[in-house]
């Protein structure tokens, strides 16, 4: 998978190139981030990419010209990569949209500051909104990186031994709990099943803990399920 970040301020994603998950999927070639500076694309000396919103009101508007441009010089590249803009009218990001998104080959990522970009941009160059949630955040790009993480985990080969099939969400349910060593500490076991060695019966408690772990912190889960 390859990602192409079009944004203003391209340091913040040397956080996932460096560590964790990403880096090392960057690593085994499985993945690769590249940033453009929208500001490299501006068509004036002092690199404006903004200027102020028709009908008045506070705030700065991304332009046209520079976003296009960008895209264009990508797409020289990765003629067939989608191109998807965050903001919080998008379509909301689940587990199964990052696993559906984690089959494509290249993904270019919009993120927007002020206001947010010219509508014309959306309308034209855009293949798809996406939103991580309903909240505002001062720009696209601490959205794009947790598109990012959640799409770039379900790659395969990503997480190694590990596997993404068992996140949260991946069956429709939240995670069983989890313990390490010591067994005892400040009075509190581990549940005596995980000790038991006999495998069946670990699968079966972890199932129900899922389940009603779920019941309890997230009703609306279930009744997705049901329907
Ligand atoms: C994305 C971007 C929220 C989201 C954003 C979200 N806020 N919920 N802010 O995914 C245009 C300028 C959008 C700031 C950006």
């Amino acid at each position: 998978m390859r990602f192409d970040v079009i944004t203003l301020f391209p340091a913040m994603f040397l956080a996932i190139k460096e560590e964790g998950v990403i880096a090392r999927g960057i690593t085994k070639s499985l993945l690769s981030i590249n940033t453009w500076q929208l500001r490299d694309f501006s068509n004036n000396k002092h690199r404006n990419i903004d200027d102020k919103s028709y009908g008045g009101g506070a705030g700065m508007v991304m332009q046209v010209e520079p976003i296009r441009q960008c895209i264009a010089k990508i797409k020289q590249e990765n003629p067939n990569s989608k191109v998807i803009y965050l903001s919080p009218q998008g379509q909301k990001l689940t587990q199964k949209l990052a696993a559906e998104l984690s089959t494509l080959d290249s993904i270019t990522l919009l993120c927007g500051r002020y206001e947010g970009v010219d509508e014309r941009i959306i309308k034209h160059d855009v293949d798809m909104e996406v939103s991580i949630g309903d909240y505002v955040i001062s720009g696209g790009e601490l959205a794009a990186m947790v598109l990012i993480d959640s799409i770039s985990r379900q790659v395969p080969g990503v997480l190694g031994n590990q596997d993404s099939l068992n996140d949260s969400f991946s069956d429709g349910l939240l995670d069983y709990p989890h313990y390490t060593r010591p067994e005892e500490i400040d009075g509190q076991k581990v549940p005596e099943v995980l000790l038991s060695g006999y495998q069946a019966n670990i699968d079966t408690w972890r199932q129900d803990q899922a389940l009603k772990n779920t019941q309890l912190k997230r009703q609306d889960l279930i009744q997705k399920i049901d329907q």
